[in-house]
Order: structure tokens, then C-alpha cells, then sequence
């Protein structure tokens, strides 16, 4: 299967990407032609600053390369070195009625948070359709907020599918990958954990800055001795992210019995934490220092990459008629 998913180089990569993306991201390359991209094309709708965009994307290159993803087996690409996407994404908007974007919740949520309500903003799905139905994918990794957009993904491909396709297509229809243990990693505050709500724990934060975090996760005030529910606290669904399935079976039915309390759990989420991305934390580090060899991953990926979408450019364009 061809899978196929991005990240957005918009600010350091938090835990909420690594268990709703980059987790899957590395169970898929193993078996299947995965190709993943870095999308600084859309985090230009929300960084405005050309030398920090530069670092981010340099960042989250590295940030993949320490968790362990293997570039001789994905394509790890950022999407501004494949200029065909943005040709794609014309062709797409053509055929993409205002409607099916006014209703994106995506949208109307930045906007609500103050971001300007740009066109880029707005046209940011049809831009991800062009993202994935450029390279043939059939499986996409994301987490739950991405759902919607893979359904926009889905219908503007049926759609010109519909208009230029005749019996064939051109468009393969992709799928959502969606894992229902982490489709929503919650951050501090018990939301969704989003760069946005500034309530993010990042997967390299200093161990420090993560135990200072982690002790400010909401909680209510259940005295210790009380019983409490894990299934609606915040801090059990990152605590349960982390622990091995012995241990959060055991927390989990203390959790319902009383007896423990909020502190405790913090204590050994942050161990937990700080030890799991310890290996990829001494990683990072060799990568920093080697930035030639970053660069090099960058330049063959962009290469592979881009003969791939040519190929499906060639074909939308020859389908409605341009060139
Ligand atoms: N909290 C989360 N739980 C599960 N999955 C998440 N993802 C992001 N946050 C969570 C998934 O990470 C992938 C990359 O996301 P993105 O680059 O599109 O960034 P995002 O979703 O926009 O991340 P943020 O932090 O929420 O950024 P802002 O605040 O700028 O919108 C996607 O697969 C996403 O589902």
C-alpha cells in the first residue's frame, strides 16, 4: 500500500503528534511505500517568520529522523520541494464548491482563536487533497482532527474523477488511518493538545521543563482516599499513552477503587515520559550536530518524490485539458 501523511512544521512536534501520527508513521514505513512530508507550505498560514519557518523544517526532519524513521525505506520529503503540488491544488479548487469549505471546522476554530481569515486558511484542505492524491496514496495516518479534511480529500477526488475521469479515473481514493487509543491526545488543559491552546508537552523538552508540565495537567479536586473515574481524567489518558498494559491495568483499577492520588500519577507519568523518548532525545543531538547529512535525506527524498507526482500530474493535467 502506498501511505502517505504530513506534519506541519508550525512549532516544535508534541506528544499529541507522536501518538496520533508519528507513531503510526513508523509502524507503516516497515510495510508498506510510505512517504511522509513536511508541510511548510501550510504552516505559512500561520508562521510568518522566514527564518524560524526554515528552522522548524529543518527541526521536524530531525525530529523524524530521531524517532526512528528509516529514509532508505520512507520517502521524507517537504512538500515546498515538490512544486507540482501547488499545480495539483489549482486543478482541485476548480472543481471544489465554497460550501464543502465553509463548513471545515478547522477554519472556523483558527479564526475563532484570532488567526486572520485568509484564503490560505480557507483553502487548506483543497491544498492537503493536492498533498495526497498526488502520490497515488491509499492509507493516510493522521489523528482524529484531520477526519474531516480527509473526507474533502475524498469527495474532490470523486468529484473530478467525476468530470474528467471517464470509466477509469484519475484519482485513487485514499483512507483515514486513525488509531481510537490516541485519536485525541489531550493537553494540559483537557483539551485537544494543540500549538494553538498553548497546551502542548513537547516530545524534546528538556526533562525538567516536562516533570514542570506534567505537574500542571488539570485535575479536580477528588480527595485521594475517593474513587475516581480514569476514563473522563486527562491525566490518565496521557498516563495510559505511556505505561505498558500491566501497569495501566493496575492504575486504572486503583483509579476506581480511591486510594490514589493525582500526584502520584503525575510523578511517574513524567519517569515515563522522560524514559521513552530518551533513546530519540541522544539521536536528535548526533543529528543536530550532522546538519550536511539532514540535508542530503532532504535532497534524494524531494527527488523520489517529486518523479512520483509528476507522473500524477501529467495525468490530471491531460485529463481536463491543460498543457
Ligand atoms: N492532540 C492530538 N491528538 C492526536 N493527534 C494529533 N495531531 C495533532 N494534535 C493531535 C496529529 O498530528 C498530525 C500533524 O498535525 P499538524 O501538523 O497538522 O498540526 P496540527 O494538527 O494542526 O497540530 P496542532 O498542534 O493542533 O497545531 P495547530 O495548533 O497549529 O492547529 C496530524 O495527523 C494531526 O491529526
Amino acid at each position: 500500500m502506498r501511505v502517505l501523511s504530513g506534519i506541519q512544521p508550525s512549532g516544535p512536534l508534541h506528544i499529541g503528534n507522536y501518538f496520533g501520527a508519528l507513531r503510526q508513521f513508523l509502524a507503516l514505513e516497515r510495510e508498506n511505500d510510505a512517504y511522509y512530508f513536511v508541510a511548510d507550505f501550510h504552516a505559512l498560514t500561520s508562521v510568518r517568520d522566514p527564518r524560524l519557518l526554515r528552522e522548524y523544517t529543518h527541526d521536524v526532519i530531525v525530529t523524524m529522523l530521531a524517532l526512528g524513521l528509516d529514509p532508505e525505506r520512507a520517502t521524507l520529503f517537504v512538500q515546498s520541494d515538490v512544486p507540482e503540488t501547488t499545480e495539483l491544488a489549482w486543478l482541485l479548487s476548480t472543481v471544489t464548491p465554497m460550501g464543502w469549505l465553509e463548513k471545515c471546522v478547522s477554519y472556523k476554530d483558527k479564526v475563532q482563536q484570532g488567526l486572520p481569515a485568509e484564503h490560505g486558511l480557507f483553502a487548506y484542505p483543497v491544498l492537503q487533497a493536492a498533498d495526497i492524491l498526488l502520490y497515488d496514496a491509499d492509507l493516510v495516518p493522521v489523528g482524529q482532527d484531520q477526519k474531516q479534511h480527509l473526507e474533502i480529500t475524498r469527495d474532490v477526488a470523486e468529484r473530478f474523477n467525476h468530470v474528467y475521469g471517464g470509466e477509469r479515473g484519475v484519482f485513487r481514493l485514499p483512507k483515514p488511518s486513525i488509531l481510537e487509543t490516541s485519536a485525541v491526545v489531550p493537553g494540559l488543559d483537557g483539551r485537544k493538545m494543540s500549538k494553538s491552546y498553548g497546551n502542548t508537552i513537547d516530545i524534546f523538552d528538556e526533562p525538567a521543563v516536562m516533570r514542570k508540565k506534567v505537574k500542571k495537567i488539570v485535575t479536580d479536586s477528588t480527595p485521594v482516599e475517593a474513587p475516581k473515574n480514569p476514563e473522563t481524567c486527562p491525566l490518565f489518558g496521557l498516563f495510559s499513552l505511556f505505561a505498558a498494559a500491566e501497569e495501566r491495568a493496575l492504575m486504572d483499577q486503583r483509579y476506581r477503587q480511591g486510594g490514589v492520588g493525582y500526584g502520584e500519577v503525575k510523578t511517574r507519568l513524567a519517569e515515563l515520559m522522560i524514559a521513552h523518548f530518551e533513546p530519540a532525545r541522544q539521536r536528535r543531538a548526533e543529528l543536530l550536530a550532522n546538519p550536511d547529512h539532514v540535508r542530503a535525506v532532504r535532497s534524494s527524498a524531494a527527488a523520489r518524490a517529486r518523479a512520483t507526482a509528476r507522473a500524477v500530474l501529467d495525468r490530471a493535467r491531460a485529463a481536463c485539458g491543460v498543457g
